[in-house]
């Protein structure tokens, strides 16, 4: 399998997040992909290669331009109103507040634009996600140029990314560009299976009033996990959508079993919906040692989850979300990877 690599991840980094009001050291870093790319080359998986540049046309595909405007000149904007160091959002047009004006002021386009203010806007948070997104659709060109699968070694990951907002560690959603991209490049049907530990709420979003491409996740149950307001088993899609939108919310803890019986249900979904390509948001934050998630699984488990999705027997595109135990993480993600290769 061959990876394309981001390697424009590094120019986003923070050191810190905003919890519960203090900045706590972040958990979304840039090792987490040299860990990767170090275990992918060590695994002998395949080439690792560039991206190429597709442009901002096919992220204007998922996304607003006015938001990529907003995100491409955030940072710049935070400091010469008189911010310091990384961005963080501090109000938000909630219930009863208007979203439908943008705002003049920097601090209220920042409530508007996002949805958590865990997520910091860094100097190069622009470039990296915008450079993820093309190595996203480098590696589509691959499998929809006959490659069996293909791996998108990136961050900042995507999936919380909605059209118009950021949050979750995510500016760009690559899982919706990608497969937007593929729809326009003329595949009929496209699934998206989001195995993250955190449930996509911004690829749902995306989708949801859609046929065309299906949604599917497992994930912590949203009562308790982030990002707590989506996620729910009874969201089954909207309009044209309806049925085409597939939630497995899982108890904190759940069982390594149970975890695979959900996979099992989430697949045969897709089975009978028949893609011509899957798309897996690969968030390996469902490992036991990570420190933001309550999932059991480990490298057996990983290696079996490969397998799994290989057997499926679908194109399939693997983007890399989360996964926040950075020295275990290169090691998580090339047993999915090499699962997949063995079957
Ligand atoms: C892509 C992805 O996995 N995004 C996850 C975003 C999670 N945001 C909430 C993080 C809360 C951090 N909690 C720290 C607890 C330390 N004990
Ligand atoms: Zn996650």
């Amino acid at each position: 399998m061959q990876t394309v690599f981001n390697a424009g991840h590094a120019l986003h980094a923070a050191t810190h997040e905003f919890f519960r009001g203090r900045l706590v050291p972040a958990f979304e870093v840039p090792a987490r992909a040299d860990y990767i790319l170090q275990a992918v080359r060590a695994a002998g998986l395949g080439e690792v290669l560039a991206p190429v540049d597709h442009g901002r046309a096919p992220l204007e595909r998922v996304h607003s331009a006015r938001y990529l405007d907003f995100i491409e000149g955030a940072h710049a904007e935070w400091l010469s109103t008189g911010g310091e160091g990384d961005a963080f959002p501090a109000v938000w047009p909630v219930r009863s507040l208007r979203s439908d004006l943008e705002p003049i002021s920097f601090a209220a386009r920042m409530g508007l634009y996002s949805m958590d203010s865990g997520t910091p806007l860094t100097a190069g948070s622009w470039a990296a996600a915008h450079a993820g997104a093309q190595a996203s659709l480098t590696a589509l060109d691959l499998v929809l140029a006959g490659e069996r699968s293909a791996y998108v070694l990136t961050r900042p990951p995507g999936h919380h990314a909605g059209a118009d907002f950021f949050g979750g560690y995510c500016f760009i959603n690559n899982a919706a560009v990608a497969a937007q991209a593929a729809r326009d490049a003329g595949l009929a049907r496209v699934a998206i299976l989001d195995v993250d530990y955190h449930h996509g709420n911004g690829t749902q979003a995306i989708f949801y009033d859609r046929a065309d491409v299906f949604f599917a996740s497992l994930h912590g149950d949203p009562r308790t996990e982030y990002p707590f307001f989506l996620g729910h088993a009874d969201e089954t899609g909207a309009g044209e959508g309806v049925g085409f939108n597939a939630n497995f919310p899982l108890p904190v803890g759940v069982d390594n079993d149970d975890w695979f019986a959900a996979l099992d249900a989430a697949l045969a979904r897709l089975t009978a919906y028949q893609p011509d390509l899957l798309i897996v948001s690969l968030g390996v934050d469902t490992y036991g040692g990570d420190p933001i998630s309550h999932f059991k699984l480990d490298e057996p488990e990983f290696r079996r989850m490969g397998e799994r999705i290989a057997r499926f027997g679908a194109p399939t595109l693997f983007l890399q979300e989360g996964g926040y135990a950075t020295e275990a993480i290169g090691r998580n993600v090339v047993a999915v990877l090499a699962g997949f290769e063995t079957e």
